[in-house]
């Protein structure tokens, strides 16, 4: 009787004891959540400047450049920086008939984990470990040699926009896990191109990551630039063939958090390509300038003198153009919701006569302030 009232009364201690814990877990479960939803806000915003406004979104838009949690999982090497201005020219040798031959290596992978944003994990395809694949360049009638490894899960292959011969076009021919392929043909013609895996189902092997671009330079080069490339490309993390966040370069918001630096007056060329899957299209809006557009970059003339370029998937553009003004431009899918979903970046214009240390966006602030005060007096 005595050990039955003391196994009531331990019984009772215990649950008053767990409905204490249980109400002061809630409590700090909820002061969790508030300290979670203000940092989650202070995110949405994507890092705007001052003066550009916030935007409110349903909440499964994040901003992962701004978060401590960083850009990519520790197994995926993303990064945009990088990736912007780097060019991979091959290992160079020469037939013996004076012909440059420039040699690549590419690898895929399927089993690789990227954080796309906190908390959203997502399993993406790369090549040679990364989204965009390398940029492979050369020049018009070199020979091309792709060494292809597949070291991913699943049956994949390359296959490159241009002229090539049918066997080498990465169609027919998938290669298994473990497999390798040479892929051989001349450059031809000069422009650029996306690569990417044509193993069906086509939409995932391109939606999952496995593309690049593939420059050929003219034999007269175009004149001296500074030069980058730009994918715009999405990623669908909740499997309803609708993208929920879109970028360029693959990091949604990157560039409005480490603006691109140019310098006023000097041409920048950028190589432009869309390998956005499910939506029917995709713009680059620039902001405070126009540019040249050579659709394809297959002619020495442009096209078209304009701010503005829509393009379907797979298409591509060479964009040239120089900033007039320092200070901090928008660039940015002008389908709005892609815009707030992730595609919209920065360029900083510097002025390369000024020193001390203050960078385009003060100059650019001096220069509206003084604006301002030239009106007031117009007006008085
Ligand atoms: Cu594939």
């Amino acid at each position: 009787m005595i050990t039955l009232k003391v196994i009531v009364v331990v019984a009772v201690a215990a649950a008053v004891l767990s409905t204490a814990f249980a109400v002061a877990s809630q409590s700090f479960v909820d002061f969790l959540a508030t300290a979670q939803d203000a940092e989650l806000r202070k995110n949405t915003i994507g890092g705007h400047t001052a003066g550009y406004g916030l935007h409110e979104t349903s909440g499964d838009v994040l901003d992962p450049a701004s978060s401590s949690s960083n850009t990519a999982s520790d197994e995926v090497a993303i990064d945009p920086d990088t990736y912007l201005r780097s060019f991979n020219y091959g290992r160079v040798s020469n037939l013996t008939n004076g012909s440059t031959v420039r040699e690549f290596t590419l690898v895929a992978d399927d089993r690789q984990t990227m954080e796309i944003s906190p908390g959203v994990f997502y399993n993406v395809w790369t090549f040679n470990g990364t989204i965009p694949g390398p940029t492979l360049r050369a020049t018009e009638g070199d020979l091309i040699r792709i060494n292809f490894i597949n070291n991913g899960t699943k049956p994949h292959s390359i296959h490159t926009h241009g002229i090539h011969k049918a066997g080498m076009d990465g169609v027919f021919e998938t290669i298994n896990p473990h497999g390798r392929f040479v892929y051989e043909f001349y450059a031809e013609a000069f422009g650029v191109f996306p690569y990417h895996c044509h193993v069906t189902p086509l939409e995932e092997h391109i939606s999952r990551g496995l593309y690049g671009v593939y420059i050929v330079d003219p034999k007269t080069p175009r004149p001296e630039a500074d030069e980058m490339v730009m994918i715009m490309n999405g990623f669908d993390t909740d499997f309803d063939t609708e993208n929920n966040f879109y970028s360029v370069n693959t990091i949604p918001y990157y560039y409005m958090h480490h603006p691109i630096e140019i310098e006023e007056g000097k041409l920048v060329r950028v190589y432009l390509v869309n390998m956005l899957e499910f939506d029917q299209i995709n713009n680059f809006h620039l902001h405070g300038n126009l540019y040249q557009l050579y659709r394809s970059g297959t002619s020495m003339a442009p096209d078209e003198y304009t701010d503005m370029v829509t393009m379907s998937q797979g298409e591509r553009a060479i964009l040239e153009f120089n900033y007039k003004y320092p200070g901090q431009y928008m660039f940015h899918a002008h389908k709005t919701e892609f815009a707030e979903k992730g595609w919209m970046g920065l360029f900083v214009v510097k002025d390369p006569t000024q020193t001390g240390g203050s960078d385009g966006s003060d100059s650019s602030s001096t220069r509206l302030l003084e604006t301002k005060t030239i009106s007031g007096d117009v007006g008085t």
